[in-house]
């Protein structure tokens, strides 16, 4: 069975302008935003707009926008902090490291040699 959304969580609040972010790309379905736990420099996210808490509950079609826009973003951070390389992840509830619960696609530049901050 899965577990219902939290509408109080604090990627909503963000999407509903209840907390600041900064915001490096919006459009209609989309939000991306600086992590405030960096674990390198440019360490951004991408979220939908949709509430959905994790990658298993996400509609196909919210999933195709969230990886469309995370390589569009992933290529301006690649190039806005002259990166090396760069590694995508996400998480999924407490067990698989999740701590947020609305999906949120991890987009981290990685520069040679340099291991990620934890
Ligand atoms: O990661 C959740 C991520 O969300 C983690 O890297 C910190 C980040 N975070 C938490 N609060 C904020 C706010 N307010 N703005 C920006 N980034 C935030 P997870 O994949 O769930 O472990």
């Amino acid at each position: 069975m899965s577990i219902a959304y939290d509408p109080d969580n604090i990627f909503a609040k963000i999407l509903r302008g209840e907390i600041p972010a900064h915001k490096v790309y919006e459009d209609e379905d989309t939000l991306a935003f600086m992590d405030v736990m960096p674990q390198a420099e440019g360490h951004t996210l991408v979220i939908p707009k949709t509430p959905s808490r994790g990658f298993l509950d996400a509609e196909p079609e919210v999933l195709a926008k969230l990886v469309k826009v995370a390589q569009r973003v992933g290529r301006a951070v690649k190039t806005a902090f002259d990166a090396d390389g760069l590694t995508l992840f996400q998480y999924n509830e407490p067990a698989g490291g999740q701590t947020v619960f609305h999906l949120h696609m991890h987009i981290v530049p990685r520069r040679e040699g340099v291991p990620l901050k934890r």
